[in-house]
């Protein structure tokens, strides 16, 4: 028997897990590990899975082939010869645009993926680069860009500090926190209760987050750019605004007075659901608080005013003083990789470098929006997609109307996925090539470390080894193909140059790194150009993590923008301003409007073929309020048809005054009994595909990014 040590890479939350394994290399046990310098034995459900998930017989073992429509499986050597003979001539012959990628959420929480996906698609170099950032949070990168120079800067609250904590559409006690990196979210929010502080969440659904806070409002879907400048509206019209020391730093604040100007609490009440004396209270308790943070997560950013909303939550954080001090909203100082690390120089943030073929939508990051990948691929013409990569992605099941990306994918010459399941989306691949298990691998978690509500770093070296190829060395062979050095390049060579490159940024020779390869060498460079005194060695031999202590001011360091300030109203921001005041006049929403919702043993789309994690009833349901379901004719259990423009689909009914009236909530990542998927587990609790009725032309407008809450639908029993 032994016991690794592990960090969690299932989700953002970085939990220290303690997994035993016997003699015969079965994980037996897995368990919250208590001396785990961050999360002190948290684990979910998920987590607790790891060994289910190392040891689930679905998964990929070999590469696959299609041939004759039919999947076989090959060695390595073939399938990447396959590769190279099938993409390099649409390359040769259609440019590099011909090819798209599509990077999908676990990448964010791979090693491999993280630092050599990006080698390899620099070397596709493609305009056509899609992640599953556009159904999630780019409207936040958007925001933060151009507010504080870098699109990683983005505030996460002072958790374990604060004595004001606003939340809005977020659910950290299911999710387990995104963009903002905090393990036992639950004990970290009884703590804020505990000392005396207050927790208010807006939400259109009562939750669990809303039940361990002190207050809930439940917003209409979609109008919460509204209530953040109405609270902003209050702070200016009652003198309430404090910048306190950012005052030096910050530019535009006449702009957003004025900009504020008609959205005063009663203009919005009627459209937000939320009586204007509330919104007044909401906005002054934020103010007097001693230290107060505003949190908005995908309830906010997957909306139509996405980035609005994302720009407004930082605004109030500024405004009340709070942006950058012990309590508030402050920058994590992350050591290895940290974008705005001090001496780190980038140019400022700025977007719509290239523009979409077909709808003319702009790039963001580098990246377009994934709701414009279907059009891409079925529209003729120079530029046309032929070719699509999925690295760690199901967009058939996560993106917006999946039915017509589904259409198009069959209408690709050619399609290659890096994936550990044959599922909706990689059944239509050509060729899949599987990675490694998580217990197979190391990690280190490079994006969400940037994120953390307390420096940490914790290095996990891979506790079972394995005769699969590590997946950075088979993103290294598809660089080789790609660049034209064919199938079989030397992988350690364009390690070494890859190695060079990553130590050249941070001013070192790799030679430091001794004779490490692979991702460790890239982290040992990347901690030792950082911003404390550490070496991959240090975290080696402190198995439970390394604290690096409690957030620290960072204004104005951290600071990217052309003018050196935070920009509060920042044009490419204030010019979806009208487009929100255009709401003013209108009438509050009469459609019922559809929002999505997560389970604490869910993963999006990808972990429901593993036994423990889909047991109990069929979770897979729309909720409706019981006077809808009254006036709607809905009864509890039977099946509603739900209709929007992009599609229609069947799925029970539940009756619960969890949502509020007007809006219904169907859970996303499920419809798993499609032909041609191997996930048995998976398709005996198949669930609905609710993005069928998401739509991909509804969008928020600056981003990009995909409305998946607040879709307009019609509901009638079937
Ligand atoms: N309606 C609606 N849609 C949504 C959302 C919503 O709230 N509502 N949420 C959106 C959000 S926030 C996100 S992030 C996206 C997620 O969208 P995606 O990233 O497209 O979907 P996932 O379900 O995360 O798919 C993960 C894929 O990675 C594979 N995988 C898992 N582990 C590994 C590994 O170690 N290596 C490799 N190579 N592959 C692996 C799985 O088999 C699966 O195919 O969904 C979005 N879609
Ligand atoms: N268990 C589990 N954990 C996960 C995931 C998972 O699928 N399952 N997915 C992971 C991923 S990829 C991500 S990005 C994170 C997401 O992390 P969170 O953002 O915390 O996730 P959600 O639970 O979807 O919370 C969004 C909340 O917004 C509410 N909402 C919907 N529309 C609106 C609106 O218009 N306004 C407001 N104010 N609220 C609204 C919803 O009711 C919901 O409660 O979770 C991650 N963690
Ligand atoms: S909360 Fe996230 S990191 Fe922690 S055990 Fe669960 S899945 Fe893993
Ligand atoms: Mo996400």
């Amino acid at each position: 028997m032994t016991t690794a040590h592990v960090t969690c890479p299932l989700c953002e939350a970085t939990c220290g897990l303690n997994v035993t394994i016997d003699e015969s290399r079965q994980v037996t046990r897995v368990q919250g590990d208590p001396d785990d310098v961050f999360s002190k034995g948290y684990i979910c459900p998920k987590g607790a899975s790891l060994g289910a998930l190392h040891h689930d017989p679905d998964r990929l073992t070999a590469p696959l082939v299609k041939r004759d429509g039919k999947f076989v499986e090959v060695s390595w050597d073939e399938a990447f010869a396959e590769i190279d003979a099938r993409l390099r001539p649409i390359i040769e012959q259609h440019g590099r645009d011909s090819v798209a990628v599509y990077a999908g959420n676990p990448s964010a929480h791979n090693v491999s993926a993280g630092l050599y996906g990006r080698v390899l698609y620099k070397a596709i170099g493609t305009k056509n680069f899609y992640t599953a950032g556009t159904v999630d949070q780019v409207p936040k990168h958007f925001s933060v860009g151009y507010m504080f120079g870098d699109g990683f800067s983005i505030p996460v609250p002072d958790l374990d500090r604060t004595q004001h904590l606003l939340i809005l559409g977020a659910n950290p006690l299911v999710s387990n926190g995104s963009l903002m990196t905090a393990a036992d979210v639950r004990g970290r929010l009884k703590g804020i209760r505990k000392r005396g502080g207050k927790i208010v969440v807006v939400d259109p659904r009562r939750t669990r987050t809303t039940e361990a806070a002190d207050e809930h409002h439940a917003i209409r879907p979609g109008t919460d750019a509204l209530l953040l400048f109405a609270m902003i509206n209050v702070l200016f019209a009652e003198n309430r605004v404090s910048l306190g020391r950012l005052a030096e730093h910050v530019n535009g604040l006449d702009d957003v007075r004025e900009l504020s100007k008609d959205f005063t609490p009663e203009a919005v009440a009627p459209l937000t659901g939320i009586d204007a004396a509330e919104i007044r209270r909401m906005a002054l308790e934020l103010a007097d608080a001693e230290c107060a943070a505003v949190y908005g997560r995908i309830g906010t950013t997957t909306q139509t005013f996405g980035t609005v909303c994302s720009w407004l939550v930082d605004v109030l954080n500024v405004l009340t003083g709070n942006l950058d001090r012990a309590g508030g909203a402050m920058f994590t100082l992350a050591a290895a990789g940290q974008n705005t690390g001090p001496g780190a120089r980038r140019k400022p943030f700025r977007t719509g470098r290239w523009k979409t073929r077909v709808r003319g939508l702009p790039e963001i990051f580098g990246e377009v929006p994934v709701a414009t990948l279907a059009e891409e691929i079925e529209t003729p013409g120079d530029g046309q997609v032929r070719a699509l990569l999925t690295v760690s992605g199901n967009p058939c099941l996560s993106t917006p109307n999946s039915a017509r990306l589904t259409d198009a994918l069959g209408q690709l010459d050619f399609m290659v996925s890096i994936d550990v399941y044959l599922n909706e989306t990689t059944r239509q691949a050509d060729v899949i090539l599987p990675g490694p298990t998580q217990l197979e691998r190391p990690h280190y978690d490079i994006s969400f470390y940037q994120l953390s509500v307390r420096n940490v770093a914790n290095w996990t070296p891979a506790p079972l080894s394995t005769s699969m190829p590590q997946e950075w060395e088979t993103m290294l062979r598809l660089t080789g193909i790609v660049t034209g050095q064919g199938p079989n390049a030397s992988v350690p060579a364009l390690d070494d140059f890859v190695a060079g490159q990553v130590a050249q940024s941070g001013g070192l020779d790799p030679a430091v790194a001794g004779d490490r390869t692979g991702p460790a060498r890239l982290i040992d460079l990347m901690l030792r150009a950082g911003p404390y005194d550490i070496t991959l060695a240090d975290l080696e031999a402190a198995p439970h993590g390394v604290d690096l202590g409690p957030l620290k001011p960072r204004v104005p360091e951290i600071l990217r923008t052309a003018s050196g300030k935070i920009e509060l109203a920042p044009e490419a921001i204030t010019v979806d301003v009208p487009r929100l005041a255009a709401e003013l006049g209108k009438a509050p929403e009469e459609r019922m409007m559809l929002i999505g919702r997560r389970h604490l043993s869910s993963n999006n789309s990808w972990m429901h073929n593993l036994e423990p994690l889909v047991r109990g009833g069929n979770r897979c349901t729309v909720q409706v309020h019981p006077a809808d379901a009254t006036r709607l004719g809905l009864a509890d259990g039977a099946l509603a048809s739900v209709n929007s423009r992009a599609g229609k689909i069947e799925v029970p009914v539940e009756v619960t005054d969890e949502v509020r009236q007007g809006v219904v909530s169907i859970p996303h990542g499920w419809g798993h009994d499609l032909d041609g998927v191997r996930t048995q587990v998976a398709a005996a609790h198949a669930g609905v595909n609710s993005n069928l009725v998401a739509d991909e032309s509804q969008l928020d407008v600056l981003s990009g990014t995909a409305v998946l809450n607040g879709i307009p639908v019609e509901l009638t029993p079937a």
